[in-house]
């Protein structure tokens, strides 16, 4: 199939799972095409089935907020026509499930009919979507897509909560590529961060409000006055200068390392005894699997679809939002040496399930039945 892809290209998790799946079906045979602002951060090696549309966006005076929206839907309408595109598949309900409407409806004034896939990822819908600023938008252009999916059980359930939702919605979750993310030989890192045999925990976000990563250093705080250990933060955002502060006021910081956006992440969590995820919201938790699928176990909070992946007690624990002395505990059980080894091996089992492998021929299942449904459609109105 042809398939246009739409999703935001930074480090997001939308971003990164839109990304890893055109890469995926590319290599199974689909031709995919990439339509966002720019480079998809992990679109990083060369497929003849990979190409990539940069949605320019003109400014002018007159404009204080420039029409992405516009640009976006304008963008589609010229690679739909020109690379005769079976479908269309937008990540992040916002915008890009109004501009692939928008999109869908100018090309049907040509005679094209372009069937629309719409995955919500989760703050599209938990945090950003339901504000009333969009809602209506939201809910519109969810309704009139013709095929749905949501990342989690708890991500789907949400969805009917907050909108007016009269279609079904497929829960199709995250996945991973078992090939990058395995535990790699790094013995030489894990001696250069923790020279005395420290247990290495590690938390990865892009440290806004929702991930709570006070959290994860107050739990850490108190961990290492158990068990020598260390932390490595990975990632940057608007909660570092606090998180900064923290360590400073907790006197933590000769034991904690503040990584910054890294690309390599599997090179970290391969030598990880522990990965922290107390977020507050969390529709399913991509950082958590990559995690796992490099034998880490998880402290997760009980966030939206946390504990879908983390199974409590077993690949690793689950929490109550906020529960730091709970998340502790939890943390020191793991790390015990008589229960470490088997968290490790039940975090990649687990992780295995969600294999891209199979989780590839979900979305392959929904995109044959809304082509097929479209097909129907317009043979019956011509
Ligand atoms: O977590 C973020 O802040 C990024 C966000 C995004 O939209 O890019 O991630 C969401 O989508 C990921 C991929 O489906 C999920 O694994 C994350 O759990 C989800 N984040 C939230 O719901 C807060």
């Amino acid at each position: 199939m042809k398939i246009g892809i739409v999703c935001y290209p930074t480090f997001g998790g939308s971003g990164v799972v839109a990304t890893e799946l055109g890469k995926a079906l590319a290599k199974k045979g689909h031709q995919v095409h990439f339509i966002t602002y720019s480079q998809p951060t992990r679109l990083d090696f060369f497929n003849e089935n990979l190409f990539y549309h940069e949605v320019g966006i003109r400014s002018y005076p007159l404009f204080v907020y420039p029409p992405y929206e516009l640009a976006l839907a304008s963008k589609m309408v010229n690679v739909v026509q020109y690379e005769k595109l079976d479908l269309l598949h937008v990540h992040y309900a916002i915008p890009h499930a109004s501009a692939a409407y928008m999109a869908k409806q100018i090309l049907k004034t040509q005679g094209i009919d372009i069937p629309v896939v719409t995955t919500l990822h989760g703050t599209d819908i938990t945090l950003v979507g339901k504000d009333p600023s969009y809602a209506p938008v939201v809910t519109f252009s969810i309704n009139e897509s013709d095929g749905i999916t949501a990342v989690s059980e708890d991500l789907r359930k949400d969805t009917y909560q907050h909108f007016d939702i009269k279609k079904n919605i497929a829960v199709i979750p995250n996945f991973i590529d078992l090939e990058r993310f395995k535990k790699q030989k790094k013995d030489h890192f894990k001696t250069a961060i923790c020279p005395n045999g420290e247990k290495l925990i590690v938390h990865t976000s892009n440290f806004r409000k929702v991930k709570r990563v006070e959290d994860v250093v107050r739990i850490f705080s108190k961990i290492r006055k158990q068990i020598p250990s260390k932390l490595l933060l990975v990632g940057d955002g608007p909660e570092r200068m606090n998180i900064e502060s923290l360590c400073r006021e907790l006197q933590i910081c000769d034991d904690l390392r503040m990584l910054g956006k890294l690309d390599a992440v599997e090179e970290v969590l391969s030598v990880a005894d522990l990965f922290l995820m107390p977020s507050e919201k969390e529709s399913f938790g991509l950082a958590a699997l990559e995690a796992m699928a490099c034998e880490v176990p998880v402290v997760a909070s009980n966030a939206g679809g946390l504990p879908e992946l983390v199974q409590d007690g077993i690949s690793g624990f689950v929490s109550p939002i906020g529960n730091v002395k709970q998340m502790t505990e939890k943390a020191l059980f793991i790390l015990q040496e008589e229960n470490l080894p088997q968290f490790k091996a039940n975090a990649l089992q687990r992780a295995q399930e969600f294999d891209v492998a199979n989780i590839l021929p979900m979305y392959e299942d929904i995109y044959k039945k809304v082509k097929a449904e479209q097909d129907l459609l317009t043979s019956e109105t011509r």
